[in-house]
C-alpha cells in the first residue's frame, strides 16, 4: 500500500465533561459535539481517500468516557477504511487494561514510552511513544536511524518547553523526520522544522480561541495544510460603548458580530453608558440572536444631567470639606438625574 496523504489530529478529549456546567445550558451539547466532529473527521477521511489518521494523544478522557461512549467510539472507528495510529497522552495514557485493546483492527496504539515503529504502508514509517501514566512520563527520545527511502513520521504528546510534560525534541530533529506530529498544546501551529501541533480538533472553552482543525499532510511534497474543521469557535470580543451611544447604537454593536448563531461569544463591555439605559435589558433583548453569549460588564455608568445643572452642583460643592466633596457631588447628581427624568417624561 502507498499512502499519499495523512491527517494529523490531536486532543479530541472525547468524553470531556463540563464540570459545573461551565458552558451553561450548552455544556451537554458541546460534549456531544466532540463525538460528532470525530465522526465527521472519519467521514472526511473516507470521502477524500485519506488512508491514515495520526492522533497525537488525548484522543479521549480515560477517567470520564463511559461504556456506552466507548462502544459508540468503536462503531465510528469501524466505519473507517483506513488506519488510525495513536500515541497516547496524559488524558488517555496507556496501560494493560486499556479500553481499546483487542477491539478494533484498524486502531494501532503505541504501548511503551520509548519509540516504536509501526509499518502500515510501503512508503511510510511511523514512530511514536505513549504516556503510561498521568504524570512524569519521561519519554526516551534518542536519535533514530531512519530509512530515508520512506516518509518518516514521529508522533508524541507533550510540551517542548520545560515542565513535567516536557519532551526533548532535539534528537527527533537530528534524526531527520519528514513530519513530527505533536499533541498536548491545544493551539495549532508549526513550532520547529517540520514539527506541528494540530491543536484541539474542537476547542473546549474560552482558553482555546481561533481556528481549530487538523493538518493534512502530503507524503510526496511534504506539504502540511491546515484544515479548519471545528463546528464552533470560541470568541472573546470587546464592545466599547460611548457616552452618547443610544439604545439602537448599542443593539447595533451586538448585531455586527459575525456568526452569532454558531459561535461561543464572551463580550467584554467597556466605556460608559448613559444611566438612562439599562445594559441588562439590552443584553436580554439581543441574547436570543446568539448561540451562546456571556458578558463581562466593565462599564462605568454616566450620570446624565444637563451641563447647567452639573455646573450648579459643582459650585455648591465648593463649600464642602475636601473629604466629602466628591461623595456629595455624586449624591446630588443621582438626585438630579431622577428629577430630570421625571420632567422629561
Ligand atoms: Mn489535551
Amino acid at each position: 500500500m502507498f499512502i499519499n496523504k495523512f491527517i494529523h489530529a490531536a486532543d479530541l478529549h472525547l468524553g470531556f465533561k463540563y464540570k459545573n456546567k461551565t458552558l451553561g445550558s450548552r455544556s451537554d451539547e458541546r460534549k456531544n459535539e466532540l463525538f460528532i466532529t470525530f465522526e465527521r473527521l472519519i467521514n472526511y477521511a473516507n470521502e477524500n481517500k485519506i488512508d491514515l489518521i495520526i492522533i497525537s494523544g488525548d484522543f479521549f478522557e480515560r477517567d470520564a468516557l463511559t461504556y456506552t461512549e466507548t462502544k459508540h467510539l468503536m462503531s465510528i472507528i469501524d466505519t473507517y477504511y483506513g488506519n488510525i495510529v495513536l500515541s497516547c497522552g496524559n488524558h488517555d495514557f496507556y496501560s494493560d487494561d486499556y479500553l481499546f485493546n483487542n477491539f478494533t483492527k484498524n486502531l494501532h496504539v503505541f504501548k511503551t514510552n520509548s519509540f516504536e515503529r509501526i509499518d502500515i504502508a510501503d512508503n511510510v514509517a511511523i514512530y511514536g511513544a505513549s504516556w503510561l501514566n498521568e504524570h512524569d512520563n519521561g519519554f526516551d527520545t534518542n536519535k533514530i536511524n531512519l530509512d530515508k527511502n520512506k516518509f518518516n513520521i514521529a508522533s508524541l504528546h507533550g510540551d517542548l518547553s520545560d515542565g513535567k510534560y516536557k519532551i526533548d525534541i532535539e534528537p527527533l530533529l537530528a534524526s531527520g523526520f519528514d513530519y513530527i506530529a505533536l499533541g498536548h498544546i491545544h493551539k495549532k501551529g508549526q513550532v520547529a522544522d517540520k514539527t506541528f501541533y494540530a491543536g484541539s480538533l474542537e476547542p473546549l472553552d474560552f482558553g482555546e480561541l481561533g481556528e481549530h482543525g487538523f493538518y493534512e499532510v502530503d507524503t510526496l511534497s511534504g506539504d502540511a495544510k491546515f484544515v479548519p474543521f471545528a463546528l464552533r469557535e470560541f470568541i472573546i470580543k470587546e464592545i466599547i460603548i460611548k457616552e452618547d451611544d443610544e439604545f439602537l447604537d448599542i443593539i447595533t454593536k451586538f448585531d455586527e458580530l459575525i456568526d452569532k448563531d454558531k459561535n461561543f461569544y464572551r463580550i467584554i463591555l467597556k466605556g460608559s453608558i448613559s444611566a438612562d439605559l439599562n445594559i441588562n435589558k439590552i443584553i436580554n433583548l439581543v441574547k436570543d440572536k446568539f448561540y451562546y453569549l456571556e458578558t463581562i460588564n466593565n462599564l462605568s455608568e454616566r450620570v446624565s444631567v444637563s451641563n447647567e445643572i452639573y455646573q450648579k452642583i459643582l459650585e455648591k460643592a465648593k463649600n464642602y470639606p475636601d473629604e466629602i466633596r466628591q461623595d456629595a457631588i455624586n449624591i446630588a447628581l443621582k438626585a438630579m438625574q431622577s428629577t430630570e427624568r421625571y420632567y422629561e417624561d
